[in-house]
């Protein structure tokens, strides 16, 4: 990054020192909002369109009005990259209810506020990518569809940090948190996939996970690659068994899991099909994304 950070805040670039927020704003009084994280590789926005259909799909599902056009937010992105001097950095684009009063009701909130901060990213050590991460399983179930549907990326993340919070606790680098039911759900920030019997297995979005886009483009590239790729329920039992475990995510990319709720996965390494598949993502990422 070159010089002072600027952030967009509701129509204007403004010093980070600048960009604030109201007490009275919803997405704080009530985590009333939705967010995207996005990551620029290589002087391009990766998956930006997918990013902006889901951001947009969230705030329908929570009668969130955008007072921009996808074209307005998606050049916000972009020039919120070249004013911080971004060719590879991690974006947070955030829409909230914007500023009411003490009650609930939205009807108070006459204009959402949108704000996007443009940074650097702190990459996870390559050593976790070679050895893999620890993971827990949280006592925190993922919270169901019929509720605030996880593909909704909202800004009241609760549910996810308390099980984050365990994983810390523990020494664990993630949180599983399973379904109602005990199906394997989806980490607090991060898909799950496992490999058995050389076919790659994914938990499908109905069970209530957020749909990522790092799990879309990771399914596509494996079975570009020749794997077959299974959406489909199964059980802590499978994941444990599994001869590799790997997380998806825009922070993380594809990183392997060889420690799942105290077990060894595999080898205890980063397996074949993970670091195949990491590789592609990576050299998918290089020459992929909407021009910064
Ligand atoms: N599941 C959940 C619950 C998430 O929050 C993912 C999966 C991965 O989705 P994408 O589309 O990124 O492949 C997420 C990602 C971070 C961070 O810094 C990530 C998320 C939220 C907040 C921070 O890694 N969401």
């Amino acid at each position: 990054m070159s010089g002072k950070q600027v952030i967009y805040i509701n129509g204007e670039f403004v010093d980070a020192a600048d960009a604030k927020v109201s007490v009275y704003d919803h997405g704080l009084l009530y985590g009333d909002g939705v967010f995207e994280g996005i990551r620029a590789y290589n002087g391009r926005v990766f998956k930006l369109k997918e990013h902006i259909d889901r951001l947009y799909n969230a705030a329908k599902a929570i009668a969130l009005d955008i007072p921009l056009s996808k074209e307005q937010m998606s050049e916000v992105v972009l020039e919120s990259c070249r004013k911080n001097g971004i060719a590879d950095g991690y974006i947070r684009l955030v829409v909230t209810r914007g500023v009411g009063d003490l009650g609930l009701s939205p009807m108070k909130c006459p204009k959402a506020t949108v704000f996007c901060i443009a940074a650097t990213i702190t990459l996870y050590p390559q050593e976790m990518y070679d050895n893999g991460l620890k993971v827990m399983v949280s006592s925190v179930r993922r919270n169901k569809a019929t509720i605030v549907d996880p593909q909704v990326k909202s800004l009241n993340y609760l549910n996810n940090i308390l099980a984050r919070i365990e994983a810390d606790r523990t020494g664990a680098a993630e949180a599983l948190m399973l379904t109602e039911d005990g199906l394997v759900a989806e980490c607090s920030a991060d898909n799950l996939f496992i490999v058995r019997n050389g076919e790659i297995w994914t938990p499908p979005i109905h069970l209530g996970i957020l749909d990522g886009i790092t799990r879309s483009t990771v399914i596509a590239l494996a079975q570009e690659n020749g794997y077959t790729v299974k959406e489909k329920e199964f059980t802590l039992f499978n994941a444990i068994t599994a001869a590799e475990c790997f997380l998806t995510g825009t922070a993380a990319e594809l990183i392997a899991v060889t420690e799942l709720d105290g077990k060894v996965i595999g080898s205890g390494r980063a397996g074949d099909v993970t670091k195949a598949l990491l590789s592609a993502f990576q050299d998918h990422t290089k020459g992929n994304g909407a021009k910064i």
